[in-house]
C-alpha cells in the first residue's frame, strides 16, 4: 500500500512539473494599453506595447474582449497620400523584441461593442497566443484628443 502511494505521488509529481511550467508568468509583457474611443463611433482603436522578453517567438492569433463582438489586427499605412488600413492575421515578437501598436500604425480594431465603454474605464482583453496560452489585458478608455 505503502508503494503504492509512492508510486503515485512519483507519477502525480511527473506530470505535475509540465502544469508547473506552463503556469510560469507569460514572457509577453503587456504595458500601455488604451482605448481612442470616439463618441458615437461604432469602432475603436486600441493600442499597446508588447515585450517579449523570453526566448522563443511570441505570436498573437487573436484578441478577444467580453464588451465586444469583434477585434481585428490592424496595420494603418500611408500609400501615395492616402491612408489605408490592412488586416493581419497574427502578430509575431520576436525574442527580445518591443512591438508598439501605436496611432498611424499597428492598432487592434474593436466593433460590435455590446456595450459602449466609458472614458476611464478599464476594459478587459485577452490576448490569445498561437501556443494557447491567454494573455488577460486591462485596456483603459481614452478621449478622443489622446495620444
Ligand atoms: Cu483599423
Amino acid at each position: 500500500m505503502t508503494k503504492l502511494a509512492a508510486c503515485l505521488i512519483a507519477f502525480v509529481a511527473a506530470f505535475a512539473v509540465p502544469t508547473f511550467a506552463a503556469a510560469q508568468a507569460s514572457p509577453l509583457i503587456v504595458q500601455n494599453a488604451w482605448m481612442r474611443k470616439v463618441p458615437g463611433a461604432e469602432t475603436a482603436a486600441v493600442y499597446l506595447v508588447l515585450r517579449n522578453t523570453g526566448v522563443q517567438p511570441v505570436i498573437v492569433v487573436a484578441v478577444r474582449s467580453p464588451v465586444a463582438s469583434n477585434v481585428m489586427l490592424h496595420e494603418t499605412s500611408t500609400v501615395g497620400g492616402q491612408s489605408q488600413m490592412r488586416m493581419h492575421e497574427q502578430l509575431l515578437i520576436a525574442p527580445g523584441k518591443t512591438v508598439a501598436l501605436q496611432p498611424g500604425g499597428l492598432h487592434l480594431m474593436v466593433s460590435g461593442f455590446k456595450k459602449s465603454p466609458l472614458i476611464g474605464q478599464t476594459v478587459p482583453f485577452v490576448l490569445v497566443l498561437s501556443n494557447g496560452e491567454t494573455v488577460p489585458v486591462g485596456v483603459v478608455v481614452r478621449s478622443l484628443g489622446a495620444q
